[in-house]
């Protein structure tokens, strides 16, 4: 995770030098309303399906798919929303993935990334995304209410990603989902239980997102009993070489 923070920072400094934050709200999307993900996972089945090509962990799952045909098919196959992993250097997306499929579905997409300086929420509104995700593990309490703020006045949803008890401290009365990682960060490591343990601890009112190592229909139902709202999935999607089939095939 330091070294993805580090190489982050030069990634920003090297897009600001590029593009100014005034060029970036010339974009058509500045303005437009988010689709909310808030109401669309009360509404289907909860899952938020990612398109994720790599990872750290899992090197190539599948860079033969296109996003497009993949986000299309994730829309109209049931999923609630949305997740593109927008990092380059260390899952291979970039935010033309979100540009390029922005204007053919009507679902929220996260965007999903490292998110460190203000400059990647006006990035993050440029390319259409709805919800952006903020990961308590890189980033102080302080800096989670700061970006909170920008997050709303530019029409962005916040997603908290929280992994240990010490994280709660980072949740903001004004966050709009909290999403507690099964997967370690550190050493990539799932643990459903103690995901729940944690969940039990959350204030009641929040809506609540299971992220990563669902791998099965058994994960899912536990996860889905223990009142989680939301279910964040890619490996087991993005492994097949038709992810959507494989999202239609889980929700029936
Ligand atoms: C998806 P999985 O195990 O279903 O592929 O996980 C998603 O939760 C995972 O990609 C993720 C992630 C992150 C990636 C969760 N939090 C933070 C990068 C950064």
């Amino acid at each position: 995770l330091d070294k993805i923070i580090q190489r982050k920072k030069e990634e920003v400094s090297f897009s600001k030098s590029n593009t100014s934050v005034s060029a970036l709200k010339e974009s058509e999307f500045f303005g437009r309303e988010n689709f909310s993900l808030k109401e669309s996972l009360k509404k289907r089945s909860g899952i938020i399906a990612e398109f994720k090509r790599q990872s750290p962990s899992k090197g190539i799952i599948n860079d033969t798919v296109s996003p497009l045909e993949v986000v299309s098919a994730y829309e109209k196959l049931g999923a609630s929303g949305i997740s593109v992993l927008t990092d380059r250097d260390f899952f291979g997306g970039s935010s033309e993935d979100i540009l390029n499929v922005r204007n053919s579905v009507n679902t929220p997409i996260l965007r999903k990334d490292f998110m460190i300086d203000e400059y990647q929420f006006y990035e993050a509104k440029s390319i259409g995304a709805d919800v952006i995700l903020l990961i308590a593990a890189c980033l102080s309490p302080q800096q989670v209410s700061e970006f909170t703020e920008l997050s709303h006045e530019l029409g962005l949803e916040v997603l908290l990603e929280i992994h240990t008890e010490e994280e709660l401290k980072h949740i903001h009365k004004n966050i709009d989902l909290v999403g507690i990682n099964n997967r370690n960060l550190k050493d990539f490591k799932v643990d459903l239980q103690h995901s729940v343990t944690l969940k039990n601890q959350l204030p009641k009112e929040i809506l609540s997102v299971a992220e990563s190592g669902i791998y099965n229909e058994e994960d899912f139902r536990y996860l889905k009993n223990e009142g989680f709202d939301g279910f964040l999935m890619g490996e087991y999607f993005m492994k097949h070489e038709d992810p959507g089939k494989k999202l239609a095939e889980f929700i029936s």
